[in-house]
């Protein structure tokens, strides 16, 4: 390495550390798999955080004086997850005015990119960098406005005909299908505060019931979500079958935004759990009913699936250094 080189990785080292004064606060439904994906941006720059976790209907507790200007869309309240805010450290300290406050997955890696991505040009810009390379990662959504547009294409994609049908696919099996225990165990596990953990399990049943009333979750939505999944994870398939030679990946040869997405929000489809690294406890598919074990197991099969295995296997990384948990009301929340 010339010591030009040197040089320039150093002053983006100092670049990187300068960018991470800010103080970053992630409020999360701990298992949401749009969660998870602004947990994983995160993560994937190494950017320490501190998470405050809440389960479903105990996060309008949470969030209650970080809401939303609007509702985002039909299914979502203004307490909607995820939320990170960002407050510089030492140039403005508890200058509020500074504070970036975004409700939206996509938004979130689009800032983290635009602010922590390695620069244009840079040796790690074009790499295919696994979680174990040091150094500032690349840009996930690419330097290239044509390239940034189809990733944006993709991610609102997946956003729209994968997100909601496995939370409904999901959630019909685990809360309506599955034993209790099951359902029950999303709030233990170590997901939350002790004082969550003690109000949904006493009152599950309400929650569930709940749930299943206001996203609309019966065995017809859950079939009619199924066969959406089934024919996305083909499409998907289609596409990583027909890109350039080369490591396989939904935009070019290299892990971008658009393979995040995918990687998170059909992570639980395909039995993705705590090991492989989601940043939660999740019900495993892979213990679920004969006939949803099949379907976890049809899906691991497709290129898609694999893909996704492996984008978890190769990218997704540890809990960025140095994060944490947030707990409130004495430890307990
Ligand atoms: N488009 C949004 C969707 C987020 C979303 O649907 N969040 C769900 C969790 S899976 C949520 O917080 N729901 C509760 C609510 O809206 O109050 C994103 O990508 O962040």
């Amino acid at each position: 390495m010339t010591s030009e080189i040197k040089a320039r990785d150093q002053s983006q080292d100092q670049d990187q550390n300068k960018k991470t004064q800010l103080n970053f606060s992630l409020r999360t439904i701990v298992i949401s798999h749009y969660n998870e994906k602004a947990r994983w941006a995160l993560d994937y720059y190494r950017i320490p955080y501190v998470e405050h976790r809440s389960l479903p209907g105990l996060h309008m507790i949470s969030m209650f004086k970080h809401q939303a200007s609007s509702r985002p869309s039909p299914t979502n309240t203004r307490c909607v997850t995820p939320y990170l805010s960002a407050v510089p450290d030492s140039s403005a300290a508890g200058d509020l005015a500074n504070e970036v406050k975004l409700h939206d997955s996509t938004q979130i890696a689009e800032f983290l990119s635009d602010q922590y991505a390695a620069p244009p040009n840079s040796k790690q810009s074009d790499s295919s960098s696994s979680s174990s390379s040091s150094g500032p990662r690349p840009n996930l959504y690419s330097n290239d406005a044509a390239t940034k547009a189809k990733i944006l294409a993709l991610e609102e994609r997946f956003g729209k005909m994968i997100g909601p049908h496995v939370r409904i696919y999901v959630y019909n099996e685990v809360l309506r299908h599955s034993p209790k225990s099951v359902g029950r165990a999303m709030g233990q596990n170590d997901n939350v505060g002790r004082l969550q953990t003690w109000i949904w399990t006493l009152f599950f049943g309400l929650f569930s019931w709940v749930l299943v009333k206001s996203l609309h979750i019966n065995d017809k939505s859950a079939a009619r979500s199924k066969e959406i999944l089934r024919r996305e994870f083909e499409h998907i398939s289609r596409v990583l079958e027909s890109g350039p030679p080369g490591p396989a990946y939904l935009v070019g040869n290299q892990f971008t935004a658009a393979d995040l997405t995918l990687a998170s929000l059909a992570g639980a489809a395909v039995g993705i759990g705590r090991e492989d690294g989601y940043g939660a406890w999740v019900p495993q598919l892979t213990k679920a009913r004969p006939e949803a074990q099949a379907f976890c197991e049809e899906l691991r099969q497709t290129t898609a699936g694999k893909h996704i295995l492996e984008c978890y296997k190769l990218h997704r990384g540890e809990k960025a250094p140095g994060s944490s948990y947030g707990y409130s009301f004495f430890g307990l929340w």
